[in-house]
């Protein structure tokens, strides 16, 4: 059983400064914003109050939520059950639910008209809209097809889709009957896929003919072939049709999926599932070259990304939420289908990229759209900025309520444009810390609730059922503010992944046997004068230089504040002298003037100096076109780590990365330095 500890953190908020001249306007924090909480008492007046009762008492906390917030076939007898140090965790024991009923059928049944979902098409304007009653066809009748290809609880649904109707549909569908969907990111290589597909010994991929994406179109089904070469457990393809191109049909495998749907009835009973059976497996990568099956549970994931996304967000239902992440990461699953669905909210499908036809692709979006929730990565901020402001202010962002950030720390001059430029000043911006392993968002700012004043660049504030602790190298707790520490979760809450797929070992070594007793995030974090968290990067990005722990996200965040840099990924490299020095490469702005490299370097060398430290100087600046990009958009700081430590030649797999052709380039400048 776990040991639940009296939060020491949160005393601060209410002290806090927020450093932007904007006024923003703030709903008053009334009860019923949890009306279901009332009897907790009524001096529930703020978020840290609110906070306090869900990691003192989570087992009530989110016990209540789930009765409110979740339809049950069979009520549960336990709300929580669970072991840190063992990695083992039960949330609502022996009640049974159906995650479609509760993201489908129950706002079919009170409003069918609601639209649920707004697919944006990648051809802009091309748009379609998915009722709350033409969704609960859809998956009834995809959910019949499985059943029909010998889908059985408990098997795995590989999905290699482009964000469409049809794959929300399809991740429904298998929900339904109790099976388990894998989502593959649809610009995963042959190889990708069909390690992923081995690994959760998938039955069925349901894939489309062709995906699209900035104009371009990208043969996902010639990549399933070549990727089911090597797997033997597929035994049917189903193939959506997204271009009409041709496409090869293997017999007695492959069924276009129109085809399929016409000979199946839109009737399909929901089968009730027991709340830890697992929803969905969706792979990640970790230190070793092996990705992870993170398996999430079906009853605690949604409970988590549900309340997260509604209060994080201040999402009511009506608004459109515009995440426009990728279904194929966990934040598409969270934030895309299961939050805004088990809501009863509207959700949009983004199927596009940030720069086509042009720059000014997502606010046209949300103009013609009239979107109320902008959820994006700092990736795409900072490619923006670039093109200037124009793309921006040419179209109405009036309908913006809120601006979400995630996937990465966003430096301040990101944030800064993301409120002023692209949120007028009027929109909070919140930024969401979390991780495909925590389900949802885990640290963020509640600017709807009292007590949260703003402040740029940080996740700040620990959400429900969040306790989070900061470790040093020896596993002691590391108290007080102005400090640092290894980022760990201290209490349970029902979103944390249940088990890697097949290998719980690794779950439990990866997780929760670095610091016994709680769950060890892989982040560094800065707890600051105001008790707010600042995420310092992943511990692998920490580097010594002459004996100074130095974040490498801490030296980025300073090389951005010039205004010429676009962007900047800073790694660690061998040093004779200092143990590590310091590597910056550098993206500068499209539209810079001109001004000599060397004259920039100084520049740059000065603001290290002045905002960090002597010894936070980088060595070398290394002016590129490019980073070596995963396709979600994360710096591959592996690759640059190996070529700053003059080891090229040891780069191993960079398939993955969003343009492999980067890496060359790069190699060749750090050659001629
Ligand atoms: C949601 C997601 C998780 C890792 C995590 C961090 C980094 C994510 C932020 C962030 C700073 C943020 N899941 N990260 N969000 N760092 N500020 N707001 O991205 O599993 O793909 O990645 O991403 O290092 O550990 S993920």
């Amino acid at each position: 059983m776990v040991k639940i500890r009296l939060t020491r953190l949160l005393e601060h908020c209410a002290k806090q400064q927020f450093t932007s001249k904007s006024v923003i306007q703030r709903r008053p924090f009334t009860s019923t914003q949890f009306p279901e909480l009332s009897q907790f008492g009524d001096n529930i007046s703020s978020h840290h109050d609110l906070h306090k009762y869900s990691i003192t008492e989570p087992e009530k906390f989110w016990s209540i939520l789930a009765r409110s917030r979740l339809d049950w076939s069979q009520d549960f007898d336990v709300g929580m059950s669970c072991d840190m140090s063992a990695g083992q965790f039960s949330w609502f024991q022996g009640g049974k639910l159906n995650v479609s009923v509760n993201c489908v059928d129950r706002w079919a049944a009170l409003d069918p008209e609601r639209i649920a979902l707004v697919w944006e098409k990648d051809e802009p304007g091309d748009t379609v809209k998915v009722t709350y009653a033409q969704l609960k066809t859809m998956v009834a009748k995809i959910a019949n097809l499985l059943k029909q290809a010998g889908v059985e609880k408990g098997d795995v649904v590989g999905l290699y889709l482009p964000v469409s109707p049809i794959a929300v549909a399809t991740m429904l569908a298998t929900a339904r009957i109790g099976a388990v969907h894998s989502v593959i990111f649809a610009g995963f290589s042959s190889d990708a896929l069909a390690t992923r597909l081995n690994d959760a010994k998938a039955k069925v991929v349901v894939t489309a003919d062709e995906a699209v994406r900035g104009g371009k179109r990208i043969p996902l089904k010639k990549t399933v072939d070549t990727a089911l070469e090597n797997v033997d457990s597929v035994k049917n393809v189903f193939v959506m049709r997204r271009t009409g191109t041709d496409v090869n049909m293997v017999a007695n495998r492959d069924t276009w999926l129109d085809d399929g749907l016409s000979g199946c009835t839109d009737d399909c009973a929901a089968v009730p599932v027991d709340s830890e059976d697992p929803l969905f497996l969706l792979y990640t990568s970790g230190s070793t070259g092996k990705p992870k099956g993170v398996s999430h549970s079906s009853a605690g994931y949604l409970l988590y990304a549900m309340v997260t996304m509604k209060h994080a967000f201040d999402y009511n239902q009506g608004e459109l939420f515009g995440c426009v992440a990728d279904i194929g990461w966990i934040t598409g699953h969270s934030y895309v289908v299961y939050g805004p669905l088990g809501n009863g909210g509207t959700s949009l499908l983004f199927e596009s990229t940030p720069t086509y036809p042009d720059p000014g692709r997502y606010w046209e979006t949300v103009e013609r759209l009239k979107i109320n929730h902008f959820y994006g990565a700092p990736t795409a901020l900072r490619l923006l900025i670039r093109y200037g402001d124009d793309y921006v202010t040419k179209y109405d962002r009036s309908s913006l309520r809120k601006l979400g950030s995630v996937g990465e720390p966003i430096n301040i001059e990101a944030w800064q444009w993301f409120h002023d430029v692209i949120g007028e000043k009027r929109c909070d911006v919140v930024d969401t810390w979390w991780q495909t392993e925590t389900g949802g968002i885990a640290i963020s700012p509640r600017p709807s609730a009292p007590g949260a004043p703003l402040a740029p660049g940080k996740p700040q504030r620990p959400m429900f059922g969040m306790d989070p602790v900061l470790l040093d190298d020896k596993g002691k707790i590391v108290e007080g503010n102005k400090v640092d520490g290894a980022l760990c979760l201290a209490t349970p809450w029902p979103g944390i992944a249940r088990t890697l797929f097949g290998d719980h070992d690794r779950f439990v070594n990866t997780y929760f046997s670095v610091y016994p007793g709680y769950y060890f995030t892989g982040d560094g974090a800065h707890r600051d004068e105001n008790g707010d968290y600042q995420i310092t990067g992943r511990m692998d990005d920490v580097i010594n230089v002459t004996g100074h722990r130095l974040g490498t996200a801490e030296v980025e965040e300073v090389l951005t504040e010039h205004p010429l840099v676009a962007e900047a990924a800073v790694v660690g490299f061998p040093h004779p002298v200092k143990g590590e020095g310091v590597y910056a490469y550098v993206i500068l702005k499209e539209m810079s003037e001109q001004v000599s490299e060397e004259k920039l370097r100084e520049e740059l060398r000065k603001i290290v100096k002045t905002k960090i430290s002597g010894f936070a100087i980088p060595e070398h600046i290394l002016f590129t076109p490019g980073l070596p990009k995963t396709r979600s958009g994360k710096i591959m700081r592996r690759i640059l780590r190996k070529i700053a430590a003059d080891k090229s030649d040891e780069l191993g797999d960079i398939s993955t990365l969003a343009e492999p052709d980067v890496v060359q380039i790069i190699i060749n400048k750090h050659l001629h330095k």
